[in-house]
């Protein structure tokens, strides 16, 4: 078993989407062990995307990622990490799997309604930085 962070963006939440979107995670067996509704801070933020600072999209990134509420959760099951990246599709919206959630939604690349951990370490370190109450 093996545990993730995922995130509905902004522009998830704001297209009315969360209801399709955890329903995705749902229907492959993928379970929701913690979840909460909030406005990202920017602290929070510079955290998250620490690895992406002084690229070009890297000022876009963070505002858009406080342009409104995001819905933060914790799945589990076989294969989450994998699993959940493989749902979410690729970065690039045109390169995304048209029956991933980016190829059926998403019509750029920095909205592209959902963040999903890319390995084991990011995923400890994402869950301890928005569930720090969460045991390891
Ligand atoms: P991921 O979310 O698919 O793991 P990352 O490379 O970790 O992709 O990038 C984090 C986020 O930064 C992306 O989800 C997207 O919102 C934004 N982003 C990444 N690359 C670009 C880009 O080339 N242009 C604009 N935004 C980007």
């Amino acid at each position: 078993m093996e545990r993730t962070l995922v995130i509905i963006k902004p522009d998830g939440v704001k297209r009315a989407l969360i209801g399709r979107i955890i329903e995705r995670y749902e229907d492959k067996n993928l379970k929701i062990s913690a979840m909460k509704f909030e406005n990202a801070t920017q602290e929070i933020l510079e955290k998250h995307y620490e690895e992406h600072l002084g690229k070009p999209f890297y000022e876009s990134l963070l505002s858009f990622m406080k342009s409104g509420p995001v819905v933060v959760m914790v799945l589990y099951g076989e294969n989450a990490i994998e699993l959940v990246r493989k749902i979410n599709g690729a970065t690039d919206f045109l390169k995304a799997d048209s029956g991933s959630i980016r190829g059926q939604y998403a019509f750029c690349t920095t909205e592209n309604l959902v963040h999903g951990s890319d390995s084991k370490d990011s995923a400890e370190r994402e869950i301890h930085l928005w569930f720090p109450e969460l045991k390891s």
